[in-house]
């Protein structure tokens, strides 16, 4: 079994600033702990981190016939990409959409993701626990 996790823009800065939204953990921080955790039960990780869009659907198409599942945190692009959506609308896999914050308790722009037309579940607010949830029920 093979998962990818891909992160979009701006999560490269996780840690480092807006500490109060996104939490403490940087971004290798949460690949390091997940890599860990699947290896231990015999899963293949890969994570991808993309601040450029085009980049992000490079990754999707790198997904098909090449892993079982992907978790997506596109960042912004979650609410303006109808592109990234089209992308994952040929992946045939699983597909768990992971947002850090409650992007329902934030500003209304936030409150529309395009991807959760075709995530099979969406996880908001849990902070990196978001992500762990992920892996585990992918893995279950
Ligand atoms: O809550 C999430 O995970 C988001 O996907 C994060 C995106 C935001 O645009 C979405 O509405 C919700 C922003 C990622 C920016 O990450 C930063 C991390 C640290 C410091 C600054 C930005």
């Amino acid at each position: 079994m093979k998962i990818f996790l891909i992160n979009g823009p701006n999560l490269n800065f996780l840690g480092q600033r807006q500490t109060n939204i996104y939490g403490f953990n940087t971004l290798t921080d949460i690949e390091t702990f997940l890599i860990k955790k699947a290896k231990n039960l015999k899963v293949k990780l890969e994570c991808y981190h993309s601040n450029y869009e085009g980049h992000i659907i490079d990754i999707i198409h790198r997904a098909y016939n090449n892993c079982n599942s992907i978790i997506i945190n596109a960042g912004a692009y979650s609410h303006t990409s109808i592109t990234i959506l089209d992308a994952l609308n040929i992946f045939n896999g699983t597909i768990i959409e992971v947002h850090i914050s409650n992007i329902y308790n934030r500003e209304t722009f936030r409150h529309k993701s395009f991807i959760s037309k075709r995530a099979n579940a969406v996880i908001s607010g849990l902070g990196v626990y978001g992500y762990i949830s992920a892996l585990n029920y992918l893995i279950k």
